[in-house]
Formats: structure tokens, sequence, C-alpha cells
């Protein structure tokens, strides 16, 4: 994540800068400051103790899956259903609700219902969604807490499929609602969106390696490609291009991305049936009487027939609300040529159409219009690769079926993390591998406990080693699609036992060490346990007594358990926490990647700041560098770091030629050199607000609180994936 890789030109200083991205405020000054009202933390207007598990948990979920069904052929007269039917109109909300995700952050994605807010309400990709959200909100009220719009969401697009005969292979609940914009998340720099002509962000010459990190659509404003060609030019050559790299960065492989792109253009019509430019503005632009609702349309009746989203106009089948095997047949079988929509949109209608493959006029079920395909419906026939899938599924219905079924499933799954927070009664039995699954750990007793702990301590196994090893494992957790942590000891399999930034050779020698000595107890409790022996050792050794807990019970995932190749794009091209930089040049800040990191672990400005802090004196630095080691009592949980970063007989300077990535502290007298540091050290003197937080560590009084504030910090990391324990 972060940079851009091999040796190609960076577009603009971007990557996970989570904050110097675009923002809301960018977009539209105007918009309400709220977030003044909620400096301590998220708005949340069902208050910390409300339990989502458990108010879904006693939804009446079959009563709710009728009224879903009921939903979709109650058309009403301020958007009224095409064909009557509103399923395509959900599966697409749906589908634009997961479609965010994207694996390098494993940031986006339906798990939090962010489609509710800006920007992603306002996004043009999302056109008119914003009526398909308004036809749900009776249910929602109706189900209440029991429901949330983010499982709400996903489940609509489900029982949009099955009321129309498509396949589904289950439904896990889960997702809980938040009540604001994410403010962590990374959209791109640009400040045009989509159709207001900006470049695309994947060029022929440089291709995916123009594409920053962690981004994966090709424009501002799109969940992945432009359905009108790469930056509108009709080449499907070109979008299956973009469409192969940007479904790989949701984590889809190329047949995944056929399957789901026919199963959903299966269903439903495109809208650019009238003038584009008499749409009003997107939700978060509009005006206070129109109460949320986007793009109103002055084009005749603004709605039904006359509705404009992508300005492509027509349905792909000649059956748009009934699941079949025309997709395929309709793709393959017609040549197509390029014509204009009435919205000047361009896009593909077959030639000498035979009426009977015609599609029923959404308006008229006695009228017949031709049929179409999009630019990037295109793609899945004119590149070879892509055509050759194309062609199996049309053969194997069956398969097609399948695929289809099993990717709107991961599609809509992906960033909801292990099944076991999976809800509701529609959980498939079967484990995927895109589940990251680890068999149930057995809790040790406290008697095995201490027995390993003891031979943790007599193993010759040093502080350094076991706080780095520990250290190594949890830290890969992301909040934002619950992957990675410690449970499953997945850091003793490739990719992440040869990851430079938990070195290799340290690793494997504390790994076989740890393994044995641990008896019955799993591998990952051991890992995390030999944390609390080290930890425990540097708190006794600075003079302190306070205990570090630990909560058994992990498991260890076998290697067919784990898909190597998804987990090596959470390798990190630096961890701050552990001073480490790796030798890619970076797109960003080293301070922007420790910002970023923290997030992902879910850690506050004070957590955050006391655990690099203690890192630091432990000697958790990667190999032995020596920057941020503030101390003389090494491996003892002292607040020297901060005592020595704030001592004013310390003048510091960049090293020459680092490229302000290492400094070293002289003393302000005596001109020898005292200390070195990274950007990641410096941060905490430089920035006013870490300062301030360090500040509270150095003070004398607050050695103790130190050491506390810091071994909670540190077991949160610990504990970061352990949902089986709630
Ligand atoms: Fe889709 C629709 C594009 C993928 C599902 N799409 C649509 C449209 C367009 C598109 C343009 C129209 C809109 C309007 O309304 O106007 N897509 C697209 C693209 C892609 C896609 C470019 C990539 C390749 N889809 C997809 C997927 C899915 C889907 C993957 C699922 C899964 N869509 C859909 C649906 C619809 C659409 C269902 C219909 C809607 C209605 O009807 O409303």
């Amino acid at each position: 994540t972060g940079s851009i890789e091999g040796g190609c030109p960076v577009p603009h200083d971007g990557g996970v800068r989570a904050l110097l991205g675009r923002t809301n405020k960018d977009w539209w000054p105007e918009m309400l400051a709220t977030e003044i009202l909620n400096p301590n933390g998220p708005s949340n207007p069902m208050g910390e103790d409300f339990d989502y598990a458990e108010a879904f948990n006693a939804l009446d979920y079959n009563a709710l899956k009728q009224d879903l069904t009921a939903l979709m052929t109650d058309s009403q007269p301020w958007w009224p259903a095409d064909y009557g039917h509103y399923g395509p109109f959900f599966i697409r909300m749906a589908w634009h609700a997961a479609g965010t995700y994207r694996t390098a952050d494993g940031r986006g994605g339906a798990n939090t219902g962010q489609q509710r807010f800006a920007p992603l309400d306002s996004w043009p990709d999302n056109g008119n969604l914003d009526k398909a959200r308004r036809l749900l909100w009776p249910i929602k009220q109706k189900y209440g807490q029991n429901i949330s719009w983010a499982d709400l969401f996903i489940l609509a697009g489900n029982v949009a499929i099955e009321s129309m005969g498509g396949p589904t292979i289950g439904f896990g609940g889960g997702r809980a609602d938040v009540y604001e914009p994410e403010r962590d998340i990374y959209w791109g720099s640009e400040d045009k969106w989509v159709n207001q002509g900006v470049q695309t962000r994947i060029s022929p010459e440089h291709g995916m390696h123009e594409l920053e990190g962690p981004l994966a659509a090709i424009q501002m404003g799109l969940i992945y490609v432009n359905p009108e060609g790469p930056g509108g030019n009709p080449d499907p050559l070109q979008s299956a291009r973009d469409i192969k790299a940007t479904f790989e960065r949701m984590a889809m492989n190329h047949e995944e991305t056929v399957a789901l792109t026919a199963g959903g253009h299966t269903f439903g019509k495109a809208h650019g049936n009238g003038d584009p430019s008499k749409l009003g503005p997107a939700p978060a632009g509009g005006d206070l009487s129109a109460q949320g609702f986007g793009w109103v349309s002055t084009n005749n009746s603004g709605c039904g027939e006359h509705t404009v989203t992508s300005g492509i106009e027509g349905s792909w089948v000649n059956t748009p609300t009934q699941w079949s095997e025309n997709y395929f047949r309709l793709l393959l079988d017609y040549e197509y040529e390029l014509v204009r929509s009435p919205a000047g949109a361009q896009q593909w209608q077959p030639i000498n159409q035979k009426p009977e493959d015609m599609a029923p006029a959404a308006w008229d079920p006695n009228k017949k219009v031709p049929t179409m395909m999009t630019t990037a419906d295109m793609a899945l026939k004119m590149d070879p690769e892509l055509r050759a899938i194309s062609e199996k599924f049309r053969h194997d219905h069956e398969a097609f079926k399948d695929a289809w079924a099993r990717a709107w499933f991961k599609l809509t799954h992906r960033d909801m993390g292990p099944k076991i927070r999976y809800l509701g009664p529609e959980v498939p039995a079967e484990d995927f591998i895109w589940q990251d699954p680890v068999p149930a750990g057995t809790m040790p007793s406290d008697a095995d406990v201490a027995a390993v702990k003891d031979k943790i301590a007599n193993s010759g196994l040093t502080v350094s080693q076991l706080i780095k090893t520990a250290w190594a494992s949890a830290s890969t957790y992301r909040k934002s699609d619950h992957r990675g942590g410690a449970n499953g000891a997945r850091i003793r399999f490739s990719p992440q036992k040869d990851w430079e930034v938990n070195e290799p050779e340290m690793l494997a020698k504390v790994l076989s060490t740890l393994d044995g000595l641990r008896g019955s107890m799993s591998l990952a409790d051991a890992i995390v346990l030999g944390g609390v022996v080290g930890l425990e050792k540097a708190i006794r050794d600075a003079g302190f007594n306070v205990p570090v807990p630990f909560t058994g019970g992990r498991g260890d995932a076998t290697e067919e358990q784990t898909d190597g190749d998804s987990f090596a794009v959470m390798e990190p091209e630096a961890d701050p926490f552990r001073n480490y930089v790796g030798k890619k040049k970076l797109a960003v800040r080293v301070e922007e990647i420790m910002l970023d990191r923290a997030s992902l672990l879910g850690l506050s400005v004070p957590e955050m700041t006391v655990l690099i802090g203690g890192l630091r004196v432990l000697g958790a630095n990667h190999g032995e560098r020596g920057h941020g080691h503030f101390t003389k009592r090494s491996g003892q949980l002292t607040n020297d770091f901060f005592v020595n970063l704030y001592d004013m007989t310390n003048v510091w300077s960049a090293v020459e030629g680092s490229d302000d990535q290492e400094y070293i502290a002289k003393d302000r007298k005596e001109g020898g050199e005292k200390w070195r540091a990274t950007r990641a050290d410096l941060i905490f003197g430089s920035n006013s607000e870490l300062r301030a937080v360090g500040h509270v560590y150095a003070e004398n009084g607050h050695e103790e609180k130190f050491v506390r504030d810091f071994v909670k910090a540190w077991t949160k990391v610990m504990d970061a994936d352990r949902f089986d324990l709630k």
C-alpha cells in the first residue's frame, strides 16, 4: 500500500494520505460541520452499550424478507419501478455498496453503510441510488435497530436476486452502522469528478503501475471503471485492461469478474433517455428543500421513462426482470455497432436484432426496443481472456450460476472478516478461503499458561525478540475488513514469514523455540504469551509491578486455510512502530503511514503515542536500528523516549543525504552526537498535538501511568481479532 510500484512516474503525491485527499469540505464547502460536536469520538445515537449482534438476533428475519419481497413490486409514484420491478435497482445499490472494497487497505465495502454519506452518496457512479435507499426507509423504520442500513442494503440485493429467480448461496448479517462518514479513507486527490472530464488514473503506457495505492477505481467518483470506456473512449480492449486491474484490487479473479458483471447485467436497464444537463445537484450539494434527494431532473417527468442516470439507455437482455442465460447469448451471438443514447452516451447495439431478442420497453410492455451493451460489457466479448470465460459460461449455465452466486456472496461479505462475525439463519455452512478460516482454539488452563510462561522465560529469547515477534503477528490486524491479527499464527507461513519487516531469520528462530516448548498450547497463543513474558520482564526490570493480561484460546490455521496471495497485499512497506522502512521509495511520509497503521489497528492518539514510546525503549526496532532508542536502560519499560525527546539540551538536525528520513541530536553545548531518530520519532516533538500527549508521559508522577497505558494499548492490539471472546 501507499506507493507506486516500479519505476513509473508518480502522477501526484498520493498514497495513503487519508487526510490529504479530497475531503467532503473540499467538495462541498457549505456542508454543515457537524463533526465539531463529536470531538471525543464519532456520532453514535445508539450509545456505546448498544449491541447490534444482539439486536439482529431478535429480528424476525423471515418477516423482513417477506416485506422486502413485497417492496420489489410495490412501485411508488415518486420513483416508479422499471418493468414494475425494483429488483435490478436494489442489486445495483447492493453492488455499489460492496464494490468500493479494496484489498490494499481493506477499506471501502458495505460493512458500515457508508453509501448513506458523502462523498459516496453523491458520487456520479451512485446516481439515483438515493431513491433506492429512500424506497427502503419504511422497512428500515419498521424493523428499527434490529436491522442496520448496512445489512439491509445487502439483504435487499439478495432478496432482489431471489425474487427474479436468480441463485444466491446465503446471507450473513452483522454490519453495524456508523453515523458519519469515515474520515480515514483516501478516495484520491483529483478535484474533478469522472463526468467533469479528468484524465483516467491508468494510461496505456503505465497501466496498473500508475493507479496509486490503495485506490481501486480509475477515476474519481466511480466504483471501478467507466462504462463508456477509459476516459470515455469506447475501446473494449482498454476497458478490459481497466476491468481486470480494478476488479483484482476488489479481490476478484477474472472468472469472478466476468460472472459478476454478466450476472448483474442479466437484470435491469441503464438510464439515459433525456438531456443530462437537466439534472440537479447530487444529494450533498442539493437545496435544503430537496431533503437529500439528488439529481432532481427537469427532463419531462424526471423519473420513470425519462430517468437519466449513467446516460446510457436500454437493457442488456430481452428478459430484464428474470434470471436467464440471455446475457452471454446476446453478447456472443450478435455483432454490435457503436451508437449514441438519447443522452449522448456511447453504447453498443446489436446489428439486425431479431424481434424476439429485443427487450420490452420499460414503460410499455407492448413495445419492443433494441437491447444494448456498454463498452465495459463489450470487454467480456472482445478481450481474448475474458471471452474464453464468457464462452465457457455460455456453454455451461450451471457453472455460470454457481460462479455468480459464489462471487456475489464474496463481493457482499468480503469485508466482514472471519465467519464467526456472521449472523442469521442463512449463513452458508461452507468455509471459504477468503474468510481466512481459523479452527477454534482451546482455552489453555492457568497451570498450562504458567508452565509455558516459565519455559519461555528460560528459553534464552530476549525481550526484544519476544516483543518483536508478538507485534509482527498481531499488528497485521486491520479493522477495515477485520483481516490479519495474531489468531491463526499465519505468521509462520509464506508470505509473512519472509517479509523483510519481520526479520525472517530472527523470526524463524523465535517461532521454532516457541513451537518446541508450547506443549498443547496453540502457537498463536504462545506467540502472544511470549510478548507477555517479555513485557512483564521489562516492567519488572524498570521497577514496576504491573501485570500483563493474557487471554488464550487462539487457534492455528493450516497452510491450506491460508491464501498466500491475499496476504501479500498486507506487507508493510514501512512499519513506524518498529521504525522500519523498506527499500522502496515511499510516496507518502513515514508519519502518515504511522497514522494509517494506527487507524487500521483502531488506536487513538494516546494509544499510538504510548505504544511507540514504549516499543522504542523495549528494543522493538527492526534489525539493529538504534533510531528512537532514547534510553540507557534498554529493555526496561520506561518513559525515557519522551523524557529525552523533550530534553532541551538536544539540538536536532537532518542527516545530510538522508532525504529528511534520518536525524541526529547533538548536545547543545558539547556538540557530540547523542541520539538518532526517524521521522516517526521526531513527529512526537514536532507535532503540537502529539507533543501534548507525549508531555503527559514524560511528566514526573506519570512513570507508572505510562506503563499501565502501554500494557492496555498493547493488549488491545494483541486481542484485536478475538471475535470469539465476545
Ligand atoms: Fe452494472 C446498471 C455499468 C458491473 C449490476 N451498470 C449499470 C449501469 C451501468 C453499469 C452504466 C446503468 C446505470 C443506470 O441506471 O443508468 N456495471 C457497469 C460497469 C461494470 C458493472 C462498467 C463493471 C464492468 N453491474 C456490475 C456488477 C453488477 C452490476 C459487477 C452486479 C454484481 N448494473 C447492475 C445492475 C444494473 C446495473 C443490476 C441495473 C440497475 C437498474 O436496472 O436500475
